[in-house]
C-alpha cells in the first residue's frame, strides 16, 4: 500500500495538554508516527513517498479563510500578548452569551475558535497541520489515480476539527479535505467511515447538509465520552442531507463483537450507497490499553476488521486520526492496513 508521511509533523510538538486539571505532556505527540513508521518498516512496507504541495486550494474547500488566517497567525499574536506558556482557550461563546462576533484580542479569538481547551496551540502548530492536509490531498490523489489503497499519515489528526473549530488535538480536517478533494477530481459519491475512538464531529459539521459524501461514525457515546456534545444516534443529517449522516455511539467497556455489529451495519449502508471512494478516519483508540478511551478492543481485533474494510472492495484511502497507547499504535495501524491487504 501506498504511504504518504512527512517529517514536519514533527513542527507540532506542543508541551502542555490540559487534563484532569493539570497541564500533561500531550498524548498527541511526535513519537506516535515513529512508532507507526518503524512497525511499517519491519513488516515490509517501503512504499513510503512525500507529499506534494497542493497549496491553500483543498484547504479551503473545507475551512473558512478566517480560521484558516487565525492557526496562521496565532502563535504569533499570543507572543506578542506577552504569554509565557502555550496557546490555550479559556473563555467562550457559550448559551448565555452567544455574541458571535470574532473579537480583536488573541485571548476572544482563541475561545471563538476553539472547542475544547485541551489542545494548546504551540509554535509550528500551523506549518504541521498545513503538512498534514497536504499528506491528505496526496493521498486522495493517488487513489483517484488508481491506487487500491493509500495510507496518509497525518498528523496532527483532524476529525474533530470543523470549518471554523479546532480542538481534541485537531485543527485542519484531513479527512474532510481528502473527501472533498475525490469529489472536485471527479468522484459523484464518496463515503467517510470514523473508527476513531471520539466521534468525528468535525467531519460531521462539515458534510451535515450533503448527499455527496455520506458519514458514518462509531464512538464511545458522547454522554460519556469526549466531545459530548455530538455523535447521538438521533443526528441523521440535515436538508439534502438527511439520512446521509450516521453515528453508532457505543457504551463504556464495549467489546469487539458489539463493536463489529455496529461496523457490519456501516458496511452495509456504505455499500447501499455505492461510493466511488471511501475514506476512513482511523483511529486506534479503540484499543483496549488506550489511556483516555474506554472500548476493549485487542491488536488482533484490528487485522479482523481491516479485513471488513478490504472485502468491500473500494478505492480506499486510510487517514490516520488518534490512538495513544504509544508503544501499541504501529502494531494496532499496521494491523488495519494488512487485513485490508489480505482481504
Ligand atoms: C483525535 C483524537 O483522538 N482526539 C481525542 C481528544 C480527546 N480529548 C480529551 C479527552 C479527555 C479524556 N479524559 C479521559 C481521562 C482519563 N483519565
Ligand atoms: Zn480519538
Amino acid at each position: 500500500m501506498k504511504i504518504i508521511h512527512t517529517d514536519r509533523h514533527r513542527l507540532r510538538a506542543s508541551k502542555t495538554e490540559l487534563s484532569g486539571g493539570e497541564l500533561i505532556a500531550p498524548h498527541e505527540c511526535p513519537e506516535r508516527v515513529e512508532h507507526i513508521l518503524a512497525e511499517l518498516r519491519k513488516r515490509g512496507h517501503t512504499d513510503i513517498v512525500e507529499p506534494d504541495d497542493w497549496g491553500m486550494g483543498p484547504i479551503l474547500r473545507v475551512h473558512d479563510a478566517d480560521f484558516v488566517d487565525f492557526l496562521q497567525t496565532c502563535w504569533a499574536e499570543w507572543k506578542a500578548d506577552g504569554n509565557a506558556g502555550e496557546a490555550i482557550a479559556t473563555t467562550w461563546p457559550s448559551r448565555r452569551m452567544p455574541r458571535m462576533k470574532v473579537p480583536r484580542h488573541i485571548d476572544g479569538k482563541l475561545g471563538y475558535y476553539c472547542l475544547a481547551s485541551e489542545t494548546s496551540i504551540s509554535e509550528g502548530t500551523w506549518e504541521a497541520a498545513y503538512a498534514a492536509a497536504q499528506v491528505a490531498v496526496t493521498g486522495a490523489k493517488a487513489v483517484k489515480r488508481g491506487e487500491r489503497a493509500a495510507f496518509a499519515l497525518c498528523r496532527p489528526p483532524g476529525h474533530h476539527a470543523a470549518q471554523d473549530m479546532f480542538g481534541g488535538y485537531c485543527f485542519l480536517n484531513n479527512a474532510a479535505i481528502a473527501a472533498q478533494s475525490f469529489r472536485d477530481a471527479g468522484a459523484i459519491r464518496v463515503a467517510v467511515l470514523d473508527v476513531d475512538f471520539h466521534h468525528g464531529n468535525g467531519t460531521q459539521a462539515i458534510f451535515y447538509d450533503r448527499d455527496d459524501v455520506f458519514f458514518l461514525s462509531i464512538h464511545g457515546d458522547p454522554d460519556d465520552a469526549f466531545p459530548h456534545f455530538l455523535g447521538g444516534m438521533d443526528e441523521t443529517g440535515e436538508g439534502r442531507g438527511d439520512g446521509f449522516n450516521a453515528n453508532y455511539p457505543l457504551p463504556p467497556g464495549c467489546p469487539y463483537d458489539k463493536w463489529s455489529e455496529a461496523l457490519d451495519d456501516a458496511l452495509t449502508r456504505i455499500m447501499m450507497y455505492s461510493p466511488d471512494a471511501l475514506v476512513i478516519s482511523l483511529g486506534v483508540d479503540t484499543f483496549e490499553r488506550d489511556p483516555i478511551s474506554f472500548f476493549k478492543l485487542t491488536s488482533d481485533d484490528f487485522t479482523d476488521y481491516g479485513r471488513k474494510l478490504g472485502k468491500l472492495g473500494l478505492p480506499t484511502l486510510f487517514v490516520m486520526e488518534g490512538g495513544y497507547a504509544v508503544a501499541e499504535i504501529g502494531v494496532n495501524t499496521v494491523n488495519v492496513l494488512e487485513g485490508f491487504e489480505n482481504a
